[in-house]
């Protein structure tokens, strides 16, 4: 029983230790975490965008590599507004490993905001869509930097990656000019996964640094 007991206790601390599904609203110390981000997942080459491409079918996205969309070096995407229900653009990757779980995960942040909007990456693993990003969008995450993501276990030789804006409900609409902009979308085999790590926004620094001011004027009195 004690033997039981340990095993279920190892399997228990080594499931909790995997990364799950989360997002994280910046700013982020620079350099933190550690993923790999996938080819053209940075944006800076001049053909990043090959690897996105573009589709047709529903809300087919306005893709762009723009210097204003970067998060980390010089280039990243912007996805603004086509359909009134949305848009995405989506990538196949080839050289995973089937039976290995990935953490997929890409930096969002809003420009516009449409209220109860969605932007998401999801991943079609052999299975439903597996996503994580924004739901339920709010002026709480305009302009903000956001880190996404989702496991998920590789059950074909390829899948499909996806950055999306869509309307939260049935009836909703993406407002004109509804912009979002990504950058770093990765896939990490899970051992190597590390979010990256927040730091206080400076305002919350000024105000910290005024409480304690405070603190130490009333002890010297
Ligand atoms: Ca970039």
């Amino acid at each position: 029983m004690n033997r039981i007991g340990i095993i279920v206790l190892a399997v228990g601390a080594s499931v909790a230790s995997r990364a799950q599904s989360g997002l994280i609203q910046g700013p982020f110390l620079p350099g933190s975490g550690n993923y790999t981000t996938v080819t053209g997942g940075d944006f800076e080459a001049t053909n990043s965008l090959a690897w996105f491409g573009y589709e047709g079918g529903w809300g087919q996205g306005q893709v762009f590599r723009e210097s204003q969309a970067a998060y980390r070096g010089d280039y990243g995407m912007r996805m603004t507004r086509l359909a009134t229900f949305g848009g995405y653009a989506s990538g196949t990757l080839t050289n995973l490993t089937v039976g290995e779980t990935y953490v997929l995960s890409a930096f969002i942040k809003p420009d516009t905001v449409w209220q109860d909007g969605m932007a998401y990456i999801d991943v079609m693993a052999g299975a439903p869509y597996t996503g994580m990003g924004i739901t339920n969008m709010n002026s709480s995450h305009e302009d903000k930097w956001h880190f996404a993501y989702t496991t998920f276990t590789v059950t074909q030789p390829s899948v499909v990656v996806r950055v999306v804006n869509a309307t939260a409900g049935a009836g909703g609409i993406v407002p004109d000019g509804a912009t979002t902009f990504w950058d770093d979308v990765a896939i990490t085999p899970v051992a190597q996964f590390v979010a990256p790590t927040t730091v206080p926004e400076p305002a919350t620094l000024i105000s910290l640094g005024a409480a304690l001011g405070v603190l130490a004027r009333r002890r010297r009195r």
